[in-house]
């Protein structure tokens, strides 16, 4: 019988195949070579690609990335340089009506030649071009692009007016600002074609564009309107056939020539919600659209799309103005980090890097990642996966640490930059809000830009401003998204205003650039903390990679310039030596470098999270690094989680024990993020380093949703915080609580046991130890991952992590801890 249905399927399959015009999709990222203006060898190049990656594939520049190499490359920026390929037609194509050319990404100046005929001419790397060359094409053709050196255009452009904008000539040019140089990235300023190039030939029918907006949603019931966009050269009835989770559905409509819009409504009853991976399941749906007329199928689309209201809600309340996330309804708590581009050559990223390190997203119980305004708007597969893995987005436009031109042909240029990217990225359920600027504002209230201007200038160049980011952008992202939220510019103040505090997001760079102590973050909490951060040494990989030598020297010509901050070095040990022991030892050093970092950020994102409702927000600076370097990273150019990756992962969780010392007495907090209530006994024990317990108290606990409090107060008074721990344990989640600085801590030696056991995707390792052992650093010469690392032992208590691996054995395990290093 199941036979007999599966025929009967085929033959219905058989006689339903429908006749299609679907247009043709031709890339033309092959047979490329380049060469300088002023040379004659063509060479091999990669497309997409840039510059530097091609010089150094052909053997014509050292790799950039290692060594002092970045200053040898230098003049690779300041040259012009010509790519071409050739590539024929099938006559199926020549035949299509509609033939057009489309670049997704060129960087930057570029003059575009098909068959020595120039077609167009670019300036803005985030732009995307098309051109239609029906009337050029032939069976075979050839393509050549020629791009001037950014910084020939940006010298007119800066003659062209008459004032000075601060911050150097980069504000000329829309392509990626930290190219330009970064305190935590090279100088690597690349020219070429970063993005795919294709051809798209079609005949009568085409789907434009598919927006899906959300107009409302209820328990019941969810509200869309499918917006699509065709361009037609006929008049005629068509339909349109769309699935949501591959139920089908059918509308006709009657075609007019030209692109015009049409709109479906959608109703989906009883809608699943997407939420953040923290408080529920992103969960996502299926829609196709088919465009079909007299039997043909012209065009398809498919889209995956949550169903959620997320909105920033900035309201007058008791404390000043609020500021925070609203997801489906509730108010959530935005934990997470800022991103930069993960390579300062695009091109190297693959769609693997993105999988990794989003999935370490999750993994850290982050829910939110700001993109930095100086870098990219990243590529369609980036925020793909941040719809399915319940990642939200706070995304700047790229702009950054500056002030920027005003002229028409500037400001027109940005606008049809920010309509296609407001446009490209509206279907994704991840992005919670586009924001104007990175600092910009900031820097020109407070970092001495408006000294020696005319006020005629000053007016000027803040009208120029206003323009951009209080009424370009923001009309353009309500006129063009899903009412998406927009924020001028991040920070809303300076740390010297003193509205810091009461509303808007903030920068606590009080820590770091100013060096006050880490126990600031506790001081001045805003209502959102978007950045705030802290530098280490990256992991013993990195440090050999820069240096190409296994000597861990961190005073080599390599690793300084590998650092890219003024008063890096200086301000690490700073900090260190107000923390922790300073050890000569390279290794510790590197060692000791994270655990400074990783307790200053954790102090700060615990510190925000007890301040909850206050605040609701905390992104620490920065998640990545774009090439090897001694930086605020938490994951290092690798991929190598520094100590504050795991640490943030423990200070990120739903429910999290956190404390404050206040006149002489500990306060114990526990914070809930999560929608549920959470009952236990709270247990706490006083213990000493060897684990002999002094008082022991407990206490019923009901931990509301959505809430920070103070659970219990302990005096310290007789207590000696020197040599005494308190150890919380609530609802299956214990913590060792410190009373003291690392350095003051009388930790005791003594040898740490281990008993490794291969399991199914690794290793398993136990430790054991008759003291506390702090900080316990694993590390192995094998590629792979500790489940948990820089974790503490409890004295006479097994502890068991995990090593991911591909690989047979574990290799050379080394230990490191706080209590081996003098
Ligand atoms: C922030 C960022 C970056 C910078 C970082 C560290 O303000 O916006 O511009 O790299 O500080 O200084």
């Amino acid at each position: 019988m199941r036979n007999v249905l599966l025929l009967f399927s085929f033959f219905i399959a058989l006689s339903c195949k429908q006749k299609q015009n679907l247009p043709y999709i031709v890339n033309l990222n092959k047979n490329w070579s380049f060469k300088g203006t002023d040379t004659l060898d063509w060479q091999k190049a990669t497309v997409p690609g840039n510059i530097f990656t091609d010089l150094k594939n052909n053997n014509n520049i050292p790799d950039p990335f290692i060594l002092s190499n970045e200053k040898k490359v230098q003049w690779v920026s300041s040259k012009d340089w010509e790519y071409k390929t050739s590539f024929e037609l099938s006559e199926d194509i020549l035949k299509k009506q509609h033939v057009i050319l489309n670049f997704a990404g060129l960087d930057t100046y570029a003059s575009i030649f098909l068959n020595d005929q120039l077609i167009g001419s670019t300036n803005n790397a985030f732009r995307n071009y098309s051109f239609s060359i029906k009337e050029i094409i032939k069976a075979k053709n050839n393509l050549t692009i020629v791009f001037d050196a950014p910084e020939k255009r940006e010298k007119e452009l800066k003659e062209a007016i008459n004032y000075t904008l601060p911050e150097g000539n980069r504000v000329f040019t829309r392509k990626a600002q930290f190219q330009y140089g970064w305190d935590w990235g090279p100088k690597l300023n690349t020219c070429g074609i970063w993005k795919n190039i294709s051809i798209k030939a079609w005949d009568e029918l085409l789907f434009e564009d598919v927006f899906l907006q959300q107009n409302s949603i209820t328990k019941n019931s969810a509200s869309l309107t499918a917006k699509i966009t065709i361009q037609s050269t006929i008049e005629t009835s068509a339909n349109i056939q769309y699935s949501i989770n591959g139920i089908s559905k059918k509308v006709s409509i009657e075609l007019k020539k030209g692109k015009h819009l049409y709109e479906i409504p959608i109703t989906i009853n009883n809608p699943k919600l997407w939420w953040t991976h923290n408080l529920g399941t992103p969960y996502l749906y299926n829609f196709d659209f088919t465009l079909k007329s007299a039997g043909t199928v012209y065009d398809k689309k498919t889209l995956k799309k949550g169903i959620r209201n997320i909105k920033l809600i900035t309201q007058k309340d008791a404390i000043g103005t609020s500021f925070y996330f609203e997801l489906n309804g509730k108010p959530i708590y935005a934990k997470g980090a800022n991103y930069i581009p993960q390579n300062s050559f695009q091109n190297k990223v693959k769609l693997s890097d993105y999988d990794n390190l989003l999935t370490d997203v999750v993994d850290s119980n982050m829910n939110m990642l700001r993109i930095w305004g100086g870098g990219i708007y990243e590529n369609d597969s980036f925020y793909d996966l941040c719809d399915e893995k319940g990642i939200l987005i706070w995304q700047d436009f790229m702009f950054a640490c500056a002030m920027y031109p005003g002229d028409k042909a500037f400001f027109e240029n940005v606008k049809t930059e920010a309509i296609q990217q407001v446009k490209r990225l509206r279907n994704h359920t991840s992005i919670a809000l586009w924001c104007g600027n990175n600092e910009s504002s900031e820097g020109w209230h407070r970092w001495g830009w408006q000294m020696n201007k005319s006020e005629e200038e000053k007016e000027l160049i803040w009208s120029h401003y206003q323009n951009l980011f209080k009424d370009l952008l923001p009309s353009i992202v309500s006129q063009n998204s899903d009412k998406t939220s927009y924020w001028e510019s991040s920070p809303k103040y300076g740390r010297g205003n003193p509205k810091y505090e009461f509303e808007g997001d903030a920068h606590d760079w009080w820590v770091w650039h100013d060096a006050a102590p880490f126990e600031h973050f506790e001081e001045k909490v805003p209502r959102f903390m978007s950045e705030f951060g802290f530098q280490s040494f990256p992991s013993y990989d990195v440090v050999n990679m820069i240096n190409q030598n296994k000597s861990l020297n961190l005073e080599s010509e390599s690793i300084k310039n590998h650092q890219k901050h003024s008063r890096g070095f200086q301000l690490i040990r700073e900090y260190m030596m107000r923390d922790y022991i300073v050890s000569n030892n390279s290794e510790d050093y590197i060692y000791i470098s994270q655990l400074v970092q990783a307790k200053g950020i954790t102090m700060g994102i615990e510190a925000h999270r007890r301040a909850k409702p206050k605040n609701m927000g905390t992104l620490y600076w920065q998640l990545n690094d774009c090439w090897p370097s001694i930086s605020w990273s938490s994951i290092d150019y690798l991929g190598n989680w520094k100590a504050l990756q795991y640490k943030a992962k423990k200070a990120f969780k739903n429910q999290l024990i956190s404390s404050k010392i206040e006149d002489n007495h500990l306060q114990i907090y526990i914070v809930n993020d999560g929608f549920n209530t959470i009952k236990d006994t709270l247990n706490i024990q006083i213990m000493d380093l060897s684990g002999n317990i002094s008082s022991t108290f407990k206490k019923e606990a009901n931990i509301s949703s959505n809430s920070s409090e103070v659970y219990k107060q302990i005096s310290l008074k007789n207590i000696d915080r020197t040599s005494n721990v308190v150890f919380v344990n609530f609802n299956k989640e214990s913590r060792i609580i410190y009373l003291t600085k690392p350095k003051n801590l009388k930790l005791k030696k003594a040898p740490i046991t281990t008993s490794i056991k291969k399991t199914e995707n690794g290793f398993s390792v136990c430790l054991k130890s008759v003291t506390l052992q702090k900080d316990v650093f694993l590390h192995t010469t094998e590629k792979g991952r500790f489940t948990d690392n820089f974790f503490d032992l409890l004295p006479n208590t097994e502890t068991t992590v995990k090593f991911i691996t591909n690989a047979n054995n574990i290799g050379d395990l080394k230990i490191k801890n706080l209590n081996s290093i003098n």
